[in-house]
């Protein structure tokens, strides 16, 4: 076989071996609306306290911009002992930004911070869970058990790659690492079902719908 032949083998065995039904990932972002600001005769004591939370995170703009969420994210993050990170730095606090941020205004808004709030605190409990040797770290043989309670249930090749992308030489990954990559898996995820219409598995994008999806990310 022809080295193309076996190159080209090999990625149409990684693409049909996956199958995104498989994958658990978040419904879509809900869009901002004017209502999340009024008072709501049904909201519960946490999504109140909650509310209270995102006003004083997100300041006057009532939006979450990149810094403001890096500030909080690493706030929390020093205070829990038993997460190791160097801290989420501001390029991948823009990344999360941008693959959350559904109304396109360069910042979160109430639903797109309470949606990226609530997932970073279900994949911070999976990751106390699957750091089974309590390092502070994901090692490459606790990432597939960890990812697949997130909803990702990967092949090895996909494993490889977010090892070789988001974890440090000896295969380790912190915890900004694993939360921005699972942050971005799970959006792109989204996107994928979104533009897979028909539900086939396949997705046919033209050269704009891929550029914004991938250049704004
Ligand atoms: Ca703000
Ligand atoms: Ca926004
Ligand atoms: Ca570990």
């Amino acid at each position: 076989m022809s080295l193309a032949k076996r190159i080209l083998g090999g990625v149409l065995d990684v693409v049909s071996n996956l199958d995104p039904n498989q994958f658990k990932n978040s419904n879509p972002v809900p869009q901002r609306s004017p209502i999340a600001f009024a008072p709501k005769p049904n909201v519960n004591d946490e999504d109140n306290q909650f509310h209270k939370v995102f006003l004083q995170l997100a300041g006057e703009d009532l939006e979450v911009s990149p810094q403001e969420l890096m500030n909080i994210l690493n706030r929390i993050v020093s205070k829990q002992k038993d997460l190791k990170t160097d801290g989420f730095s501001i390029e991948s606090c823009r990344s999360m930004v941008a693959v959350m941020d559904s109304d396109s205004s360069g910042k979160l808004g109430y639903e797109e911070f309470k949606f990226l709030w609530n997932n970073i605190k279900k994949w911070q409990n999976i990751y106390k869970t699957y750091d089974r040797d309590h390092s502070g770290t994901i090692s490459a043989r606790e990432l597939p058990p960890a990812f697949n309670e997130a909803g990702f249930p990967l092949n090895d090749q996909l494993i490889q790659m977010l090892v070789r992308r988001y974890s440090d030489e000896q295969g380790d990954m912190d915890f900004d690492n694993y939360i921005g990559c699972l942050v971005r898996l799970d959006a792109m995820c989204r996107f994928f079902k979104t533009l897979d219409r028909g539900n086939t598995g396949c997705i046919n994008v033209k050269i704009e719908e891929w550029l914004q999806l991938t250049m704004y990310s």
